[in-house]
C-alpha cells in the first residue's frame, strides 16, 4: 500500500512535468489502462532502489559501558536501508532500541520517550524521528527497513531511560 502511494505520487509529478509547455491537459480521464501501465513502470523503478544493509550492535554489561557499535555509518542517498540491530548485552535489564533522529534532537526525543513509556518502546510521537526499532531484550536481534532520508547527518540514539550516552551518527551521502 505504501509502495503504491509512492508510485502514484511520482506518477503525478511525471504527469505534471512530462508534457512540457504544450497544452496542459485539464482532464485526466484518458484511457485508464494506459495510466495503469505507466504506474506499473514506475513501481518497477521504485523497486530498483539500491538496497543497503547495515548492522548496529548495542554493547555493554554496565551503565558505564553501554554504547552503539559502530558509532558512525554512511549510506547512499535514495537507498533502501535494511538495518539489523543486535542487542549484545546480557546483563539483566539491558534493554536497547535504535532510534534514528534529526541531528541534535536525540536528548529531547529521549526525554519525551520516558513519558511515552515502555508500552511505546520509549519512542514518542515526534516528526524528527526517521526510523526506529522496538525495545530489544538482551541477546535479541531486530531487523527494520526504511528509506534513507535526505543527504546529511543524523543521530541514532537509544531512548531507554538513562541511556543518553548511547549515540551514533548516520551520514547519508
Ligand atoms: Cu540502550
Amino acid at each position: 500500500m505504501k509502495k503504491l502511494s509512492i508510485a502514484v505520487a511520482i506518477f503525478t509529478l511525471v504527469a505534471c512535468g512530462g508534457e512540457g509547455k504544450k497544452t496542459a491537459p485539464k482532464k485526466v480521464d484518458t484511457a485508464p489502462t494506459k495510466v495503469a501501465e505507466k504506474e506499473l513502470e514506475i513501481i518497477e523503478e521504485v523497486e530498483e532502489k539500491e538496497i543497503v544493509e547495515i548492522r548496529v550492535s548495542a554493547l555493554g554489561e554496565s551503565m558505564a559501558e553501554i554504547a552503539f557499535e559502530p558509532k558512525a555509518l554512511s549510506v547512499p542517498a535514495n537507498s533502501r536501508v535494511i538495518l539489523t540491530f543486535e542487542n549484545k548485552s546480557s546483563a539483566e535489564g539491558m534493554l536497547h532500541n535504535f532510534v534514528l533522529v534529526e541531528l541534535g534532537s536525540g536528548s529531547e526525543i529521549a526525554a519525551a520517550g520516558i513519558k511515552a513509556g515502555l508500552d511505546n518502546n520509549f519512542v514518542p510521537d515526534d516528526k524528527r524521528i526517521i526510523a526506529y526499532t522496538k525495545m530489544s531484550n538482551m541477546g535479541e536481534t531486530i531487523t527494520i527497513e526504511f528509506d534513507a532520508p535526505a543527504k546529511g547527518s543524523y543521530h541514532y540514539v537509544c531512548t531507554y531511560p538513562g541511556h543518553i550516552s548511547m549515540i551514533g551518527r548516520l551520514n547519508v551521502i
